[in-house]
């Protein structure tokens, strides 16, 4: 194991840095082009130390195969409106030239046992070092709002209850699991209307202010800023 783990983790903090203003920058670009975006905000984390050593116990992981199998110390999370813009999203990330996908699990069309959806890619990544080019992977979640809020909530239960869920727990997220997904689906089917009503919207919000001498750039900012604030 790394005796400087600070010093280890450096490239892939730096990774999860890049890779956030990557991503931003899509959505940003499709903002500017007055598009729908499939993409609604993006956090990014690099592994905690701790979780780093108990996934290594937990699964076997010997040291020298850490990086080559843990496969999400860099991690970044991409949160979408549509379950359609999900697959948008993957098929961007496919046609990228600066990252290489090595690996892909869609926990969508396969669900979990525990109900747990998203579409997770790993990446190979290149980050410049003062030691030369470093290739290292990194997780990528893909996933609904509401996808978002189920796992989040189960992943903080996890917490209090260690995986051992009582009966009537586990019951009911699994009911939650399917409710959120029908609320996915509810929303897909009536997905044209709802970007259509958003672009006017947009627009809307724009000419108005634009009108009332506020500039449409100044507008875009602000936009991003507020959405910037959930990420991390
Ligand atoms: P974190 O960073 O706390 O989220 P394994 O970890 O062995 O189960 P594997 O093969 O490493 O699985 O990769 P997998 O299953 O593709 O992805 C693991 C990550 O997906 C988890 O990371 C979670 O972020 C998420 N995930 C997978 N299954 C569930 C689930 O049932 N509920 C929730 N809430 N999230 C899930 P970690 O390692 O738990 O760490």
């Amino acid at each position: 194991m790394p005796t400087d783990w600070e010093l280890f983790l450096m490239p892939y903090k730096q990774a999860v840095d890049e890779l956030k203003i990557k991503l931003r920058g899509m959505r940003k670009q499709f903002q500017q082009e007055n598009a729908h975006t499939p993409i609604e905000f993006i956090t990014g984390r690099v592994k905690p130390v701790d979780s780093i050593i108990e996934k290594m116990h937990r699964r076997q992981i010997s040291d020298d195969l850490m990086e080559q199998d843990l496969q999400d110390i860099a991690g970044l999370r991409i949160m979408c409106q549509f379950v359609e813009d999900i697959y948008q999203v993957v098929e961007l990330l496919h046609q990228r030239t600066d990252m290489e996908v090595v690996e892909e699990r869609d926990y969508i069309t396969n669900v979990k046992p525990s109900g747990y959806r998203s579409y997770h890619m790993v990446i190979m990544y290149p980050v410049q070092t003062v030691h030369g080019e470093k290739k290292l992977l990194a997780e990528i979640q893909i996933r609904t709002l509401s996808m978002n809020f189920w796992a989040t909530i189960e992943h903080s239960l996890n917490y209090k209850y260690q995986g051992e869920f009582p009966d009537e727990i586990n019951e009911r997220l699994k009911r939650a699991a399917e409710a959120a997904f029908m609320l996915d689906q509810e929303m897909s089917a009536i997905r044209e209307e709802i970007q259509e009503a958003q672009q006017l919207f947009s627009y809307g919000k724009g000419q108005q202010l634009i009108d009332g001498t506020v500039e449409r750039n100044q507008i875009k900012d602000n936009d991003d800023e507020s959405a910037s604030q959930q990420d991390s």
